[in-house]
C-alpha cells in the first residue's frame, strides 16, 4: 500500500469511529436516561420528630431510630422510641463540631462531623465514647454493608472504608449517564444499593455501589405539607431502613415528622 493509500485507509477508519462513538454515544445517552426510573411515594404511617433536630444521620436498629443531629454547640447522638418520637437516650458532642451522619456496625455507633476531620465511635448501647479517628476530607453521610463503611463528603465521591481502621478501600464518583452528580448528603443502604439524600433537593438518589451509577430517582416533593409545619424548617434529610421488617423511613432537618413510605413506580 503506498503512503497515499495508508493516509486514505487511516482517515477513513479515523472517521468511522468518530462517526459510531458520536451516533452511539447520542443513542447511549437517551436510551439510558430513559431508563433511570423515578418513584413516587405513598405514606404508611406517621411519627413524631423533634423540631429541634437538626436531623444529619438516622439509622433504625433493633426497634429504634438513632439519630445524630448537626450545628455547633447542638449536636448529638440519640437513641429514640419511633412511636412516640421519645429520645431515650441523647449524647451532646463538644460545642466546636458539627455532627453529621451516623451508621452502626456491630456494637458500635460512628458519628463524622462536618469540618472537623474527626469521628468519633461509641459503644452502642452505653453510648460511651471507645474511639475517634481522622479523615483528610468534609464529613456528610454513613452508612454500611455489612462489609465496609460508605461515607460521602458533600461532592460526588462516595468512599468506602475498612471498619476497623477506618482506612479507604475504593471510592466511586455518583453519576447519572456520566454526569457527576454532587451534594451527595445522608446515605443508607437498602437491599444491595446506597439510596442518598442530594442535599438542598427533595430527591432521594438509587446508587450501584459497584460503579456509582444512579439506577432509580426517588421523588419525595410534598412530603411535609408546610400547613402542618409551625416552626421553620430545613431541607429533607434522613433515611433509615429497618432490615427485619423492610420499612423505609425519611424525615428532615428540624421536621415534626418521620415518615415511613413505601416507593411507588
Ligand atoms: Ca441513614
Amino acid at each position: 500500500m503506498n503512503r497515499l493509500a495508508k493516509r486514505f485507509v487511516v482517515s477513513f477508519v479515523l472517521s468511522m469511529m468518530i462517526v459510531f462513538n458520536f451516533n452511539s454515544s447520542i443513542l447511549i445517552g437517551y436510551s439510558d436516561s430513559d431508563k433511570i426510573p423515578v418513584y413516587g411515594y405513598k405514606i404508611i404511617q406517621v411519627y413524631p420528630h423533634d423540631t429541634e433536630a437538626f436531623t444529619q444521620g438516622l439509622v433504625f436498629k433493633d426497634g429504634f431510630l438513632y439519630e445524630g443531629t448537626g450545628l455547633f454547640r447542638n449536636s448529638s447522638l440519640r437513641k429514640i422510641d419511633l412511636e412516640s418520637g421519645k429520645v431515650l437516650k441523647i449524647k451532646k458532642i463538644p460545642d466546636r463540631f458539627f455532627g453529621e451522619g451516623i451508621t452502626i456496625f456491630g456494637d458500635r455507633i460512628i458519628q463524622l462531623t462536618w469540618k472537623g476531620n474527626i469521628g468519633f465511635v461509641y459503644n452502642k448501647n452505653t453510648f460511651n465514647l471507645t474511639d475517634r479517628f481522622n479523615y483528610p476530607y468534609e464529613g456528610w453521610g454513613i452508612c454500611q454493608d455489612g462489609k465496609y463503611l460508605i461515607v460521602s463528603d458533600g461532592t460526588s465521591t462516595i468512599r468506602f472504608l475498612e471498619p476497623d481502621n477506618f482506612r479507604e478501600i475504593s471510592r466511586i464518583t455518583v453519576q447519572e449517564n456520566g454526569t457527576p452528580i454532587n451534594n451527595i448528603n445522608e446515605l443508607e443502604y437498602v437491599k444491595g444499593e446506597i439510596y442518598a439524600n442530594i442535599w438542598q433537593s427533595e430527591f432521594i438518589a438509587k446508587i450501584n455501589p459497584l460503579n456509582g451509577s444512579i439506577s432509580g430517582w426517588i421523588d419525595l416533593t410534598g412530603l411535609l405539607k408546610m400547613e402542618n409545619v409551625e416552626k421553620k424548617v430545613d431541607v429533607l434529610n434522613g433515611i433509615a431502613y429497618d432490615r427485619e421488617n423492610d420499612r423505609l423511613f425519611v424525615t428532615g432537618k428540624l421536621w415534626p415528622f418521620v415518615f415511613e413510605i413505601e416507593l411507588i413506580k
